[in-house]
């Protein structure tokens, strides 16, 4: 009797765990399944609260140029970098510069061109940055627009004497990346991105740079930049301490660096420039870095100019998840827990005033949501105008292809998730309206 009232009881308590066991299942499953419901609606985003600009995180408002400045943009920078993007450990300067070549026969005899290298040394880390620039053949210094590239200086334009990159690629067969090196095959693959003869006819150059040269776009941190600043027994970078896209914005202003040595240059009007995630690095870099005359953020979406609180397209959880190396560690606590964020992208994008900043969309790009880079931009504005300053000349959101610009110009413009030469008649235009206006 005694044994069977024991099997009973375990039976029982078994069915209780199971239940228990099976419940749980079906939540965590459910709450995955909730999570990665991708919103793409309008009607879907819940309600939303963004932090206000213009008001500190004491409560305070911020109501002159001085306070906005000396506190409120610090304060939010600070945010930024301990939250977001991760600090960066150290200082490195250029340790040598190599110039390969240059030549002013380039371009069937329009332009110049020059490659060279940076080199960084700390310990027994060595770093090499392949830069190729095409300037135009001018007696003065030229203004420049600065960007990374995806694919190697090489698939820029179809020129053949540019250096082949050595740097790590992504295994793609198709594009004739094999054992993680690039190939001939790729030169001149991405030339559609780069309309060279367009930028040096509007009278500017084009400085550009393989991003993988900074540090390789994988989940492995005993590459690139970061190792330089580990501590004895360190193998990746502190919780607050730098991600990729942070590498990529150190890695343009150390461009930045040499531009300001080079006599061709005008080193006070360069424009940083990105697409997608490179986008986000241009904007990191322009926030961080005041020498950056223009700042131009193209498509950039989650972690770039779009709200994150909006939870439209690409989310933080998402994007922490397919790329936990991008942003600091620290960025996963707001995994799908955006409300808890002390700060949105509307606040780095003002980070960038009084300097004229260009957020550009495609409409068929609603993963890196069109409406809040638009949003992003237009609260941006309040702090423009507090420094005296026309921001977003719109309050609605622009019709497709009809760009708008003011000290922040905007367009979305039809088509896919790509930088076109649609979008390079914008900047150009954007950057004569400002670099040209004495
Ligand atoms: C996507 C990513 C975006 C964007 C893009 C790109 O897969 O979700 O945030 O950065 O890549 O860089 O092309």
């Amino acid at each position: 009797m005694f044994i069977f009232i024991v099997i009973i009881k375990i039976i029982f308590t078994m069915k209780k765990i199971v239940s228990i066991v099976i419940i749980s299942l079906f939540f965590v499953q459910f709450s995955l399944a909730q999570r990665d419901k991708i919103i793409t609606e309008e009607s879907k985003i819940p309600v939303y609260q963004l932090p206000d600009i213009l008001t500190r995180f004491n409560g305070s408002k911020v109501k002159s140029e001085k306070t906005w400045f000396k506190k409120q943009r610090p304060e939010i920078m600070g945010k930024f970098t301990e939250e977001v993007y991760g600090k960066v450990p150290g200082h490195l300067k250029i340790s040598e510069v190599k110039v390969w070549e240059t030549s002013d026969n380039a371009l069937q005899g329009t332009a110049i061109r020059k490659q060279l290298s940076l080199y960084f040394k700390k310990g027994i880390n060595t770093l090499e940055v392949n830069i190729l620039m095409y300037l135009p053949k001018s007696a003065t210094k030229v203004p420049v627009f600065l960007g990374y590239n995806f694919n190697g200086n090489h698939s820029v334009n179809s020129d053949s004497a540019i250096r082949l990159t050595e740097s790590w690629v992504e295994n793609d067969p198709s594009m004739g990346y094999i054992n993680n090196r690039v190939t001939e095959q790729s030169r001149g693959l991405s030339a559609d991105n780069w309309p060279v003869s367009e930028i040096i006819k509007a009278g500017y150059g084009l400085v550009t740079v393989y991003y993988g040269d900074i540090d390789p776009d994988k989940n492995d941190f005993s590459d690139g930049i970061q190792p330089f600043f580990y501590k004895a027994g360190q193998a990746k970078p502190n919780p607050d301490e730098w991600g990729s896209i942070a590498a990529w914005a150190w890695g343009l202003s150390r461009v930045m660096d040499y531009l300001e040595t080079d006599k061709l240059v005008d080193a006070k009007k360069v424009a940083v420039l990105g697409h997608s995630r490179l986008g986000k690095a241009a904007l990191w870099a322009g926030a961080n870095d005041q020498r950056f005359a223009i700042v131009i953020s193209n498509e950039s979406g989650c972690g770039g100019a779009a709200l994150s609180k909006r939870i439209f397209g690409e989310t933080v959880e998402r994007i922490n998840t397919v790329f936990p190396h991008w942003f600091c560690d620290n960025f996963k606590k707001y995994n799908a827990k955006e409300d808890l964020l002390p700060v949105d992208q509307h606040m780095l994008l003002a980070a960038i005033a009084p300097r004229p900043l260009y957020v550009a969309s495609a409409e068929g790009d609603q993963w890196a949501d069109p409406k809040g880079e638009f949003l992003s931009a237009k609260y941006a504005s309040d702090v423009y105008v507090l420094l005296g300053l026309k921001g977003l000349p719109v309050k609605e959101m622009p019709e497709v292809n009809h760009p708008v610009m003011g000290t922040i110009g905007y367009h979305i413009r039809s088509g896919k998730h790509d930088l076109t030469e649609y979008d390079w008649q914008q900047y150009l235009k954007f950057a004569d309206m400002h670099f040209k206006k004495n």
